[in-house]
């Protein structure tokens, strides 16, 4: 009899301890905007795994991918207003708020990793400094391989482009297409194959990473590889939610961000010869842009880097400044 009363004290204490652990937890819903197979909703998924194992399973970070959650478009503001405490999006989105959110997606100004990254220790500080205006704060950013022109043709000049239906995806990917004589549309990337395929669009600019998770091959023929800018994914967390975390969980959230951000951009620098390659194995013909596209896409760049500084004003002129430092 004892023995019995025993084991149901045990139980009894057993339960009362698990909630006791239920209640010490925290958990967060994360709205992110890309699909599961994208490198950054990887680095996601494995930034939350880190969190929920370095605070003992005290901060559990539940991922929604692909706008299930939240669309792209309102994942900051939702942030903001603390709808949710973290999310994922793509920083140049907020170029209309302020110009300075947009320097990685200035064409040709930082083309490759070297140059992305000074332009993001030049930018960082500014960019942090304007969100925590916001009540937010900034826990890493990793880039996109850099971007390259998809179409259904080889293009061998801006002349070509002429008339395109060009899928934009912030306002310098619809500026540029203006500038090159496009017809831009806003596309959130989870609906880049059903724009192609009902014919809303017909040429993109983007990373093999979305060409090839989109499947580029089955609505068209060509890879220019101009690699023009890196644009950049951010992860951001609500600052009254952050604060509300012990020590031990806000120690543990900024230490696994810090790894999410170096794992983030060796992810991205593997990637594009990777997507590359699986773009090619699909039949998509890689083009080597002819030095007539290239110098006119470079010209545009010129054009928009000083609308960007214009836009940006003395901010915009530090950040370019520490650039070229
Ligand atoms: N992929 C995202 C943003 C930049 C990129 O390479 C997209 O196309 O929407």
């Amino acid at each position: 009899m004892t023995k019995i009363m025993n084991k149901f004290a045990a139980v009894a204490l057993a339960s009362s301890f698990m909630v006791g652990v239920a209640f010490a937890e925290t958990t967060w819903d994360m709205p992110t905007p890309y699909g599961d197979k994208t490198f950054h909703t990887v680095n996601v998924h494995e930034f939350a795994a880190d969190v929920k194992a370095a605070t003992n399973g005290e901060l559990v970070i539940n991922v929604h991918s692909a706008g299930s959650l939240i669309k792209h478009a309102e994942i900051k503001k939702s942030i903001r207003r603390g709808v949710v405490p973290i999310g994922e999006f793509f920083l140049s989105r907020l170029a209309n708020e302020d110009a300075v959110y947009g320097v990685d997606s200035v064409p040709f100004l930082a083309t490759n990793y070297e140059d992305a990254e000074k332009l993001w220790a030049a930018s960082k500080g500014k960019i942090s400094e304007k969100l925590a205006a916001q009540g937010l704060m900034m826990l890493y950013a990793v880039p996109w391989p850099s971007q390259g022109v998809y179409a259904k043709k080889e293009l061998n000049s801006v002349a070509d482009m002429k008339g395109l239906k060009f899928r934009a995806y912030n306002a310098a990917t619809e500026r540029l297409a203006q500038l090159a004589g496009m017809e831009p549309t806003q596309i959130e990337a989870t609906d880049i194959s059903t724009a192609f395929s009902t014919g809303r669009v017909d040429a993109m600019i983007t990373s093999p990473s979305t060409g090839a998770n989109s499947k580029a091959w089955d609505f068209l023929s060509h890879f220019h590889h101009t690699q023009a800018w890196l644009p950049k994914n951010t992860v951001i967390v609500n600052k009254a939610a952050f604060d509300k975390l012990d020590d031990a969980s806000q120690k543990a959230v900024l230490e696994m961000a810090a790894k999410a951000e170096k794992r983030g951009w060796d992810m991205s620098k593997a990637e594009s010869a990777e997507k590359i390659a699986v773009m090619k194995d699909n039949g998509i013909i890689i083009v080597t842009p002819s030095d007539t596209l290239q110098g006119e896409l470079k010209a545009i760049g010129k054009t928009m880097t000083a609308e960007w500084l214009e836009n940006a004003g003395a901010d915009g002129q530090a950040v370019l400044d520490a650039y070229n430092k």
